[in-house]
């Protein structure tokens, strides 16, 4: 082991007295730790019992707050003797949590606007521009996550432009999010407001507590685990002051969940939904993309967005419903507030030159009071009722335990869409989510049933571009989605993106194309499901459905369509 450089021992000596005496070390507020002495340190931190804590008191020491881990954006290697460490908290935050705590609260980041990005933000006049409210809701939010997101809304936001933050701790458990927290924020330049719910409310209703909170004429709300990078916030205002209808989302860049390094979203993606009423990102097409190539910073529409990060008009955002408070814990509400917004005369853009980095989890790590699912679908219900007039059933057949649940008042929110004068969920489809895998017009929905064997074409486990399926007819079950099709006006068979399609020999499942082999027309007389380009008839195999010339009688040709419309 190499003796440490003097300037470093005096660093590390000020560190561990700082940590432990609470002793002002703002001398070293500069000093780079070169990457053996900061492990050191950790080593030297007591490991055994609830290492949380003394590294969590690490993390509030000045020096910390210079770590050089994750400098630029880079991903953080954590040493080995961290390895059993890293695994057993991972389950805290569903992210690598030690590699957060690793990383300095006061990161840099590299500027990943575009340069048509940058000259467009300068040529912004910020001085005229309105002031936003920043709202940043969280339950049991690891403490470096949140404080990175503070810190960096500090360091890359022009001060003049935000009117505040607002902090709603949902009931967190967490002795730090409280009294901790509380004294931290008053070190930022910007009044940091932090409220604690005597409830579990939910993101739903802790939004609404937040926005109520807010004095800024414009509300921003972002999630608790995000690094905001140079240039995000001004083109978001920017666009909403310029049209107040404006709901403005920037690019959500991924910060990995296993070692907290930042890398860019793709700008050609827009925000769709899928039947089961998720949020879904879509490829540009081919034209779009190339636009957006030329125009660089010019935003892009979105019919739907993810739902964390945004910026809106705050009486706009009371004059069109706010969020739906029948809403519980998590999940719904991005798409209903979408619906809502485009139906209701509104509009939604991302801004390319916005860009802010989110911790993207493969699970959602809270206690829910209920079963996750039935919270979400429960809420998803609530979407499809009042926004989908009859569409709504793409949802019900897909989900079929929604259709029994119980899910609440809704008289509410359906006199809003009278009194917004909202256009129809059809005007929806065809203006707004032409491209969504919804069909605006439509001959069938639900399962298609073989007559001579009763099984239901099944798109179940079949690997795209192989044959479909033909299962046992699954009722009211939730793996139903299988067996939900949808026999389109453009003549497709379709479950959401995926599409019967037929050679003339054999049958696959691709992904829709618009394109002839993919067109079928039923037969209503003959029960025939004729293949268009081929003139031949879908035929039940033993366990897939194939294509075989039409022939009088043959009952494994006869076809019913579900919810075939007369
Ligand atoms: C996405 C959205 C999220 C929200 C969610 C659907 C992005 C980047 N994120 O999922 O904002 O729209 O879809 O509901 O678009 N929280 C509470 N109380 C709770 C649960 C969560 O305050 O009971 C907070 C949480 O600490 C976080 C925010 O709500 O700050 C969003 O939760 P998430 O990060 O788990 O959601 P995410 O990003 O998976
Ligand atoms: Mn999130």
């Amino acid at each position: 082991m190499q003796p440490l450089k003097p300037i470093y021992s005096i660093a590390l000596i000020g560190f561990i007295l700082g940590t432990f005496t609470h002793i002002s070390i703002s001398l070293f507020f500069h000093v780079e730790l070169p990457e053996n002495a900061f492990f050191r340190l950790l080593n030297s931190v007591n490991m055994d019992g609830d290492t949380a804590d003394p590294l969590r008191t690490l993390m509030d020491t000045p020096a910390f707050k210079y770590s050089p881990h994750g400098s630029n954006g880079a991903g953080v290697h954590v040493p080995d003797h961290l390895k059993n460490l890293e695994e057993s908290r991972f389950p805290e935050n569903n992210f690598n949590v030690v590699a957060s705590e690793m990383i300095s609260v006061n990161r840099t980041l590299p500027d990943y606007r575009s340069d048509a990005c940058r000259i467009a933000g300068d040529r912004i006049n910020t001085n005229g521009l309105p002031r936003a409210s920043i709202i940043i809701t969280f339950h049991n939010e690891a403490w470096t996550t949140l404080i990175r997101t503070l810190h960096s809304i500090s360091n890359r936001s022009p001060r003049h432009l935000i009117e505040e933050i607002v902090l709603v701790d949902d009931y967190s458990d967490k002795y730090w999010l409280k009294g901790p927290l509380d004294a931290y924020v008053r070190q930022f330049g910007i009044p940091v407001r932090v409220t604690h719910l005597p409830e579990r409310s939910g993101l739903i209703r802790a939004r609404l507590t937040g926005a109520k909170m807010a004095k800024g004429p414009i509300l921003l709300f972002l999630d608790s685990h995000i690094e905001v990078s140079e240039g995000w916030l001004e083109p978001l205002i920017s666009r909403v002051a310029d049209d107040r209808t404006r709901i403005v989302a920037p690019i959500i860049d991924n910060i990995s969940d296993e070692d907290f390094g930042f890398s860019t979203g793709r700008i050609d993606l827009w925000g769709g939904f899928s039947w089961i009423l998720s949020f879904k990102w879509f490829d540009m097409n081919e034209t779009d993309a190339q636009k957006l190539i030329a125009k660089k910073a010019e935003p892009i529409r979105t019919p739907t967005i993810a739902g964390g990060l945004f910026a809106i008009n705050r009486e706009y955002f009371y004059e069109m419903g706010a969020y739906d408070e029948g809403m519980e814990v998590w999940g719904g509400e991005n798409i209903e507030i979408s619906f809502r917004i485009w139906m209701c005369g509104g509009s939604m853009e991302i801004h390319p030159c916005s860009h802010v980095g989110h911790v993207f989890r493969t699970k959602t790590p809270y206690s829910f009071t209920k079963e996750v699912n039935s919270v979400i679908r429960r809420n998803q219900a609530r979407t499809a009722e009042v926004w989908m007039d009859e569409y709504k059933e793409f949802f019900f057949k897909m989900v079929p335990s929604a259709q029994k649940m119980e899910i609440g008042e809704l008289h509410e929110r359906k006199s809003l869409r009278e009194r917004l004068k909202c256009k129809s969920f059809k005007w929806y489809l065809e203006n707004v989510c032409s491209e969504c895998h919804m069909p605006s017009e439509y001959h069938s929905l639900g399962a298609i049933v073989n007559k001579l064997n009763g099984k239901c074409v099944d798109r179940g486990n079949r690997v795209l571009g192989g044959p479909p399926g033909l299962e046992t007819c699954i009722h009211s079950h939730e793996q139903q989605g299988n067996q939900v099709w949808s026999w389109t006006g453009n003549n497709e068979i379709r479950s959401q993106n995926f599409c019967l399609s037929s050679n003339g020999s054999d049958m696959k499942i691709e992904v829709c194309n618009g394109r002839e082999d993919q067109k079928f027309e039923f037969n209503q007389k003959t029960g025939n499901i004729i293949h268009q380009t081929s003139a031949k008839c879908v035929t039940a195999a033993e366990s897939l459905a194939t294509v075989d010339e039409c022939k009088n009688g043959r009952q494994d040709q006869v076809w019913d369509l579900e919810g075939l419309k007369k």
